[in-house]
């Protein structure tokens, strides 16, 4: 078996869009066919990822501070990646060790703002100070029919034996998540190096696949090639 290399430049990678497009599901995949190239890499996830932003995540999800209103919610989010960028995003790559982030600072643009009411000027704000210059190298928009999505996850709750109850976000109606859909598209018109969007109407192993392809192809040096 290969052993865990270290590249001289880590990357990182998101994966972004709607509810139940199948982000944890390929995150996990593309960290296996990582680890396959042999190359060391971490998934992570928002919000969450360190303790402290994770429980920020349980407050939110559990709807505690949908009271406090949409500026101070995207406030919580911005507060939770500082710390996720501070403690788990930044020293990994500083170590050679590659980040994929269920989710970033993309699903504040598409969630508290395209989609739900806060300015721009403040999420352009929170940005800069979350990020603290780690953007990342590629963005996975996975895209598809929220009504498909949310199919997906209702199966997957009864597969579980869970009532479906949905989480904060969850419970939006139709109309906000066709603008959630929307806003993930925009951010990605608007961030073409960064950005690719790919449909998430396929099978698990066909998107897995077309995921690979653009990040090898985005990253040769994972195949052998020079890096960029
Ligand atoms: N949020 C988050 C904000 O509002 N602002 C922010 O800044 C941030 C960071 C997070 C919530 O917080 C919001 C967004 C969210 O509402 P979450 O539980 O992490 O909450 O929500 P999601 O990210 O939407 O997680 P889900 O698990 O619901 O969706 P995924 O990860 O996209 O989907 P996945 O992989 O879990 O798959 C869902 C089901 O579909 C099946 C899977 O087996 C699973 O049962 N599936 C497929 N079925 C058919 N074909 C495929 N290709 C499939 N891929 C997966």
């Amino acid at each position: 078996m290969l052993e865990a290399i270290k590249v001289s430049r880590a990357r990182f990678i998101t994966f972004e869009g709607g509810e139940g497009v199948g982000k944890s599901t390929q995150v996990k995949r593309l960290l296996q066919n990582l680890q396959r190239n042999a190359i060391e890499a971490v998934c992570t996830r928002e919000p969450g990822g360190t303790p402290k932003a994770e429980a920020v995540r349980s407050f939110i999800l559990q709807g505690r501070s949908e009271s406090w209103g949409a500026e101070a919610e995207a406030v919580l989010f911005a507060a939770a990646r500082l710390d996720h960028v501070t403690q788990l995003i930044a020293p990994n790559l500083r170590n050679g060790i590659w980040v994929l982030s269920d989710r970033f600072h993309d699903s504040t643009r598409a969630y508290q703002g395209l989609a739900g009411s806060v300015n721009e000027r403040l999420i352009d704000t929170l940005e800069s100070l979350a990020l603290d210059g780690h953007a990342p190298d590629l963005t996975i928009v996975l895209d598809m029919d929220p009504v498909a999505a949310f199919k997906r996850v209702a199966y997957r709750a009864i597969e579980d034996g869970l009532a479906l109850t949905g989480d904060r976000f969850e419970k939006e109606e139709l109309k906000w998540h066709i603008r959630l859909r929307d806003g993930f598209l925009a951010i990605a018109r608007d961030n073409p190096g960064r950005c690719v969007v790919i449909s998430a109407a396929q099978h698990e192993d066909a998107l897995e696949a077309a995921i690979w392809l653009v990040v090898s192809e985005r990253f040769p040096e994972l195949l052998g090639g020079s890096q960029a």
